[in-house]
């Protein structure tokens, strides 16, 4: 039998707190004459390229609703932990990060994660925007009706089935987040009790990142699945209530902060230790760290002063942990000699702009240093990034981008008032992509996988020209999607085994499929196996042969199996990616910046934001390359990449489209030289806002 979704009594209660809390945020505005600060003009709040983002003052009333959908989508989820339709887990999850990203200090915003940890799915879209916008009865009932038809059936026999909806709270540094919290977790709980059969848990998880967040409800799925494995032979089920009890303590476990940092950090010491193991044959991974000098110059990161700070701080302090275990482990072996803690270490990371420096994002973060092409301006730290190793990730930490900055010979006759000559270098998405990918393909050939599992690129429109040509020159496939990492990670996942996918801006991550991963298991087993029959049976003299060539086979499946465990498998990563970034650089001989950098050579492009009156007049096609309306922009656009020019196809690109989370239009040229791209950009912007005014 099909159990209700939503019943009648929650359905009337949740639309009784939302007209409530309309009336009240009516009389507040009246009161106090205050003017709604939407990120559009109309006060309608769209969905935009990564959920609600807005003013924080405006948000009380969508974070509300936005709790009762992370609810709901907990409630009935479908999770692939037992086989048995009729037998539903007890415990189901869904997720909601309170963040703004890049965007100043004063917005915020609120994004929700589906069941597996992903972004929630775009089929969801249209009924959240009606959900968070609806002001009367009839409206709340018609977006309920509608946003209720996206939610899955879950087939149950028992029609008193206990279930418990797990809602994942966190938020980044933003003043404004503590309160939307707690305004969402009041939607959540609006779903709980009495009538809906449903119990609401609530796991505040406080300042995480926004990976973090995902990773958190992507591993509660992983944990009930787990489970339920383990006990499928157990046909007999005795005490439910200590099963669940049992169930809850594995999930607890799971979810916590120091699970997510262990995973990455044991990925990442995995991935390093075969250059340990050429020194020091024979030892295990946390051993070989203790001899492991730090080769790589340290790396600078600019945190945008906002959460990245925290949780980086968190993931040194666990490989301190880890290198103080070894130690003492070793020291304790050793009888009279004790070795001296290490002063070396595996990953040497410099934390810079945290949350007490300033607001977030304010003159730093990864989208300030993509878009603008320079270092962080941040009072205390603008000259420190000059001659490092430096990368920046954003406001919510899950961009990152890499970047360099040489200072050259002074500039200017001796006397006058001289300044040095800086050389910028950026890494960005593009780059990171690329390294990523080259990488995986020589250890997908050197695994003797490389037919069997394939492996591209996804990316969007604003990735560089000469990025996409050097993937073409070096047979590496790519494919296009909007703007927007749900948009890239669904079209990476749908094109490839392995799809790395990065936005420029620095989203992303490579994204192995199941069948990937269970592939690369396999034959690590049977490559063990295979290895252990043949040293048997081969004669002395043929066995150092054969050796080298299946250590090398071995190495690469062990390579690929710790680079999964380095990845945050829910969603795009900044530390995650600096350790998978770092371990490659490293596996690499300690590739210089300069070298990883000078792969190809960027075009100059420009990024620019314009105000228009209503920026939604835009309508985008071809990936957002295009666009449809207003009717005559494009032909504009195409007619201004002619400039001074009579040569088609003369490395010049343009393209404009709405921004998904501010309030402005978004201007991109690429071109030979950078005054071309200067000249044309200013021509465009002219264009948008002749036709969108
Ligand atoms: P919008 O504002 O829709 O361009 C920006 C980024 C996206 C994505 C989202 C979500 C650019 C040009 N756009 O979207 O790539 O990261 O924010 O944070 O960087
Ligand atoms: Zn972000």
């Amino acid at each position: 039998m099909r159990t209700k979704r939503i019943d009648l009594d929650t359905r009337r209660h949740f639309i009784r707190l939302c007209l409530l809390s309309e009336e009240d945020k009516d009389r507040r505005r009246k009161e106090e004459n205050e003017e709604t600060k939407c990120s559009s003009s109309n006060n309608y709040v769209s969905y935009g390229t990564a959920g609600f983002r807005c003013h924080h003052a405006a948000l009380d009333l969508i974070a509300f609703r936005c709790g009762f959908i992370a609810s709901c989508v907990a409630a009935f989820s479908r999770t692939n932990a037992t086989n048995n339709s009729n037998d539903a887990p007890p415990f189901t999850a869904a997720g909601i990060c309170v963040t703004a990203s890049h965007n100043e200090a004063s917005d915020n915003g609120l994004k929700i994660v589906d069941g597996h940890g992903n972004v929630l799915g775009e089929a969801y879209e249209h009924a959240c925007e009606m959900m968070c916008n609806a002001k009367t009865e009839a409206q709340l009932e018609n977006a309920l009706d509608c946003f209720e038809e996206k939610l899955p059936f879950l087939e149950t026999s028992r029609e008193d089935a206990k279930k418990t909806a797990v809602v994942y709270f966190g938020r980044d540094t933003r003043e404004s987040g503590e309160r939307l919290v707690e305004k969402a977790k009041e939607g959540a709980r609006a779903l709980g009790g009495r009538s809906s059969g449903v119990a609401v848990k609530i796991c505040d998880r406080g300042v995480v990142t926004t990976p973090m967040l995902h990773y958190f409800v992507y591993a509660h799925g992983k944990a009930v699945e787990a489970f339920y494995e383990n006990n499928k032979q157990q046909e007999e089920k005795n005490d439910e209530d200590a099963t669940e009890r049992s169930l809850w303590e594995k999930i607890d476990a799971a979810t916590q902060e120091l699970a997510y940092f262990k995973r990455l950090a044991v990925g990442y010491l995995s991935l390093i230790e075969e250059d340990e193991e050429k020194k020091k044959k024979g030892k295990n991974v946390v051993e070989g760290l203790r001899a492991n000098a730090t080769t790589l110059p340290p790396l600078h990161i600019d945190c945008a002063n906002g959460v990245g700070f925290v949780a980086f701080e968190k993931l040194m302090a666990l490989f301190d942990v880890i290198r103080e275990n070894s130690s003492s482990s070793e020291n304790s072996r050793r009888s009279a000699t004790p070795t001296p803690t290490p002063t070396t270490k595996e990953i040497a990371l410099v934390l810079k702009n945290g949350p007490n420096d300033g607001p977030v994002n304010l003159n730093c973060g990864s989208d300030f240093v993509q878009k603008n092409q320079r270092a962080p301006e941040t009072p205390s730290t603008r000259l420190s990034f000059v001659n490092q190793r430096c990368a920046s990730v954003d406001g919510d930490c899950d961009r990152l981008v890499y970047f360099s900055i040489e200072e050259g010979e002074e500039e200017g006759k001796e006397g006058e008032n001289s300044s040095k000559k800086q050389n910028f270098m950026l890494c960005d998405g593009d780059k990171l992509s690329i390294l990523i990918a080259f990488f995986l393909i020589e250890q997908l050939f050197l695994a003797g996988l490389a037919h069997k599992i394939s492996l591209g690129i996804a990316h969007t429109a604003y990735s560089n020209g000469a990025f996409t040509k050097f993937c073409e020159k070096n047979g590496v496939e790519t494919v296009c999607a909007k703007t927007g990492v749900k948009n890239v990670h669904k079209a990476a996942e749908e094109h490839f085994d392995i799809g790395v996918y990065f936005e420029s801006n620095g989203h992303g991550t490579a994204l192995f499929s199941d069948e990937a991963v269970k592939v690369i298991e396999k034959e690590l087993v049977d490559e063990l196996t295979r290895m252990s029959v043949e040293q048997h049976l081969r004669k002395e003299e043929e066995k150092h042969i054969q050796s080298v060539i299946l250590t090398t086979k071995l190495k690469a499946l062990l390579t690929l199996k710790a680079t999964i465990q380095t990845i945050n498998p829910a969603i795009g990563d900044a530390i995650s990616s600096v350790l998978l970034i770092e371990g490659i650089l490293r596996k690499k001989g300690n590739m210089p910046f300069q070298e990883w950098h000078a792969m190809y050579r960027d075009l100059p492009t420009k990024q620019t934001k314009v105000k228009v009156r209503d920026r939604t007049v835009i309508e985008c096609f071809d990936s957002e390359r295009k666009c449809l309306k207003p009717e005559g922009l494009q032909q504009r656009i195409d007619e201004i990449l002619l400039l001074d020019s009579c040569v088609k196809n003369n490395n010049r690109r343009a393209f404009v489209r709405p921004s998904g989370t501010e309030d402005i239009v978004r201007v991109y040229v690429e071109a030979s030289d950078a005054e071309t791209c200067e000249k044309i950009s200013t021509k465009v912007e002219e264009a948008v806002i002749e036709f969108c005014n």
